[in-house]
């Protein structure tokens, strides 16, 4: 033991979180001391140390220093000054700066394991609400709200709250069931806050989606169709179908085995965990729009919402299109499987209905979901998972992504609905369309701009090789 009459001192140090035993004699020189803490902390002999005691206070190095315990270690840091000084404490930062990436990595990780269902804290619903500010919305927005062609960009989460409240309102969904308003607002809230901050799947997302469902119940005449209920349940899936997404598709929850597609057995689990978060929701007094409702009409609306969350799942979506297109050419307005099947495909159109906006408010979305499928196929490679071509930045371009899924996927799907809605050719069908020829014009030009490229780097090295 390093006590006063003893021979021998006993210090420990703490190197980087290891602690260190040193025993030296007390007839050693500082020098020696030195030279032994260096040995122990791993740098060069040389090296200027300071050691810290657990104040922070400098502690000096000779024979006669205090004495420590194992549990009150002394901190080592190295001196910057001379070369050797400066290559310990590159040492000694470089392994902190490990230490702390290796922290926010686990917190990342925890944040993305991190599921609604866990974590109550965003439950809490906002008490005594009104807490956005009305916003006087203008008859131009209002105006402007009824069509694909609104720009969600040009408006705060606030403002898009209010656009929102405005479309129960105007849908007359709060008087004809009796919505609380201020439920209505505390509900939309919780929605906002429940959406995270995603490149792509996000709260304006969600405002988009809802809103292009709202623009479809007008061009379409919906309301003389179907029922309210009806419409209730597809403006509150549209603004539900995305809760807490983590912005990794469910390729990635199944092949990562998350805790998402574990709980949900690998079906949809995405889509899944989005009707659990929305009914959690719900579940709160002062968020359930539906409190007013009688029981039976609760569990309409109730398998109503979660039927067309789960039918956003885009693995769904030949199955879903060719149940569809079955119906179409005899469709029965009086049938309510023929209805459900309608409802599923307008959602779906509202889900991916990006590119039929004008081009600079379609434009920006791609670039967002490609930021958001890049960072997933970067964790995929980084996770030894498969990765698909279209999320790979390697082999992906805008136009490539864009052209096959307006071509295979947007247009088929909108023409089919166009046979049962003609009135959406001019709004929605042929601004996919020109979508579709404008992309194809870009490729083009980005071909002819890479064969020229090459032909001069071909040029170039051949003459090098001369
Ligand atoms: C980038 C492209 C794509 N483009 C869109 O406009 C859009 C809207 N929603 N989504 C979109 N994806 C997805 C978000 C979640 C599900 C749908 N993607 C589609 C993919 C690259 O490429 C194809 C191409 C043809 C068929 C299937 C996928
Ligand atoms: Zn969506």
């Amino acid at each position: 033991m390093g006590s006063a009459s003893s021979a021998y001192r006993v210090i420990y140090l703490d190197v980087d979180g290891r602690i260190q035993k040193v025993v030296f004699s007390r007839f050693c020189s500082p020098c020696d001391i030195k030279e032994l803490f260096c040995s122990a902390v791993g740098v060069p002999r040389n090296t200027n140390l300071s050691l810290l005691d657990s104040s922070g206070a400098m502690v000096s190095i000779d024979p006669t220093m205090p004495y420590n315990t194992e549990r009150s270690p002394y901190r080592v840091v190295p001196v910057t000054g001379g070369q050797l000084a400066v290559e310990g404490m590159k040492v000694v930062e470089i392994e902190k700066c490990r230490s702390e990436i290796q922290k926010l990595r686990e917190e990342i990780a925890s944040q993305n394991n991190r599921t609604f269902l866990e974590d109550s804290k965003k439950l809490i619903p906002h008490r005594d609400v009104p807490l956005y500010p009305k916003y006087h919305l203008s008859k131009d927005t209002i105006e402007a709200l009824r069509l694909p062609t609104f720009d969600a960009w040009q408006w705060e989460p606030n403002e898009m709250l209010s656009c929102l409240e405005h479309m129960y309102h105007d849908l007359g969904l709060v008087k004809d069931f009796n919505i609380n308003p201020i439920t209505l607002k505390r509900w939309l809230l919780c929605i906002r806050d429940n959406y995270r901050n995603n490149p792509f799947h996000n709260f304006r997302h969600c405002f988009c989606v809802t809103q292009m469902m709202y623009s479809m119940i007008h061009l379409c005449s919906l309301q003389e169709k179907v029922t309210q209920l009806d419409i209730l349940i597809l403006m509150t899936a549209a603004v539900c179908h995305d809760l807490d997404h983590p912005g990794f598709n469910n390729t990635y929850q199944v092949n990562a085995r998350t805790a998402l597609a574990v709980r949900y057995n690998d079906l949809s689990p995405l889509e899944n965990h989005h009707c659990a978060v929305a009914f959690q929701i719900f579940s709160q007094p002062d968020c359930n729009i539906f409190s007013n409702f009688h029981p039976e009409a609760f569990k309409q609306i109730r398998q109503g919402t979660i039927t067309l969350i789960l039918a956003t799942d885009m693995a769904r979506h030949g199955e879903i299109i060719s149940s569809f297109n079955q119906k179409v050419d005899s469709f029965d307005y009086t049938d309510a499987e023929h209805i459900t099947c309608l409802k599923m495909v307008l959602i779906k159109c509202c889900d991916i209905s990006n590119e039929v906006r004008p081009l600079e408010v379609a434009e920006p979305w791609v670039d967002c979901l490609l930021e958001e499928y890049f960072t997933q196929s970067d964790r995929e490679k980084a996770e030894g998972l498969p990765v698909a071509p279209f999320m790979d930045r390697e082999k992906v371009t805008k136009p490539s992504a864009q052209i096959g899924f307006i071509t295979l996927v947007l247009i088929p799907m909108f023409e089919t609905v166009m046979k049962l809605f003609p009135q959406i050719e001019q709004t929605m069908v042929q601004p996919l369309r020109e979508s579709r020829d404008q992309y194809e014009e870009r490729k083009q030009t980005d071909e002819a701009v890479n064969k020229v490229q090459k032909k001069k780097t071909e040029n170039l090295t051949m003459e090098r090789q001369k």
